[in-house]
């Protein structure tokens, strides 16, 4: 039976790869980081059922020590990092967390790596979020970057110290350039999950409007389900390489805000409000991933439409709001 070990574990990403994995007879051992509030940290992996059967260990993607101890240890065949401070609008504030979680966490990870296990295959969480102010309309593997936010600066970082270890350690490590990607596990304050959860409150009489801020951003949104596949794929070829995993559909925060009232039968007009300071410092005004290297060479593609996965995300949030009244 083959090992993984997944930092990010209790993330929307971490909870749907260690699903697919235990499907694949892969033993899941998972990061977790210490939390006052460790009855709620499972909370994705219990929705998805896989909780009990996922090997949690104790440990800190910013502390070294404990990441060569659980690779001691354990000796997991492949590594998948996922942790971040992930929240783009969070890095503002926190800056310098954000690069020593997002960026010197994967660092650290790599050299935890380096040391005590060498021969296994590493996977990084890069993002479309390095593009930036996009310096092509389509963004592929040779694009070039232009980070436009401390979170996409540390992802920079953290992805060029991967290929770095590839090139001079001749490590088995990947960076999956992955576009956003979404689903009911999504955390509340991303702006898809913040729309769906907004619509099933609305349409539950929960409340009546929907703060929001820059409406004409435009996203190449897939489904978490489909990405986490391509993270194993990458891991099971001969070599380490680099992978844009994306739709090659861009939609506007508007659209998506029609297409989500629409589901429950009411537009969005009606309830959307625009609000200054939800806006960013500086913004991303739109991404699209030319993903047909994956396609090639992984033999991957999406399954999921937008449609779909915004009316599974709506009706997510409806059972969520119902249950909660309910109780
Ligand atoms: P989430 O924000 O849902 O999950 C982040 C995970 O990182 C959580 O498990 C969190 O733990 C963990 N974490 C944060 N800080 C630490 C730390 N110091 N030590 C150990 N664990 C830590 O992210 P996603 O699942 O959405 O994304 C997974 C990865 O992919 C991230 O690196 C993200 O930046 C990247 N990415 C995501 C994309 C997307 O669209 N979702 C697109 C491209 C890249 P806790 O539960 O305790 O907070
Ligand atoms: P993003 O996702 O920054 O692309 O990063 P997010 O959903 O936060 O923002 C997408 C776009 O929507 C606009 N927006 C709002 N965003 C939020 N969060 N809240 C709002 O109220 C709101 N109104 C408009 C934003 O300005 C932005 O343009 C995600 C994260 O998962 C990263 O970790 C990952 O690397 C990238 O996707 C790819």
């Amino acid at each position: 039976m083959p090992t993984c070990f997944i930092t990010g574990v209790t993330g929307q990403d971490g909870a749907y790869l260690s699903q697919f994995l235990l499907q694949k007879g892969y033993r899941v051992l998972g990061l977790l980081r210490r939390s006052a509030s460790s009855d709620f940290v499972g909370e994705r992996l219990r929705w998805l059922g896989v909780a009990d059967q996922i090997e949690l260990v104790d440990g800190n993607l910013v502390d070294l020590s404990s990441l060569i101890r659980i690779l001691e240890k354990y000796k997991p065949d492949e590594v998948y990092n996922l942790a971040a401070q992930s929240f783009v609008a969070a890095s503002w504030n926190q800056p310098l967390l954000t690069g020593q979680v997002t960026a010197l966490g994967a660092a650290n990870m790599l050299e935890a790596m380096r040391i005590a296990l060498p021969g296994a295959r590493f996977y990084q969480a890069s993002s479309s979020e390095m593009f930036g102010r996009i310096q092509e309309p389509h963004q592929s593997e040779t694009t070039r970057f232009y980070p436009r936010s401390p979170y996409a600066i540390a992802k920079v970082y953290a992805h060029w110290m991967t290929v770095n270890h590839r090139e001079s350690f001749g490590m088995h490590a990947s960076c999956g350039i992955l576009f956003n990607h979404e689903s009911p596990l999504r955390g509340i304050e991303f702006v898809t999950r913040k729309i769906t959860d907004g619509v099933a409150r609305i349409k539950l009489g929960l409340a009546r409007d929907l703060a929001l801020g820059n409406l004409e951003a435009q996203r190449d949104w897939g489904h978490a389900r489909d990405y986490v596949k391509a993270m194993w794929l990458m891991l099971q070829q001969p070599a380490g390489d680099d992978y844009v995993i994306a739709t090659g559909r861009t939609t506007s925060v508007r659209e998506f805000c029609r297409l989500a009232f629409n589901h429950v039968g009411l537009n969005y007009e009606d309830h959307v409000v625009t609000r200054q300071e939800l806006t960013r410092p500086a913004e991303v005004d739109i991404l699209l991933g030319d993903a047909r290297k994956a396609q090639r060479v992984l033999g991957w593609e999406p399954n999921v439409t937008l449609e779909d996965m915004i009316a599974e995300m709506v009706e997510a949030d409806l059972v969520r709001h119902q249950a909660r009244s309910n109780s």
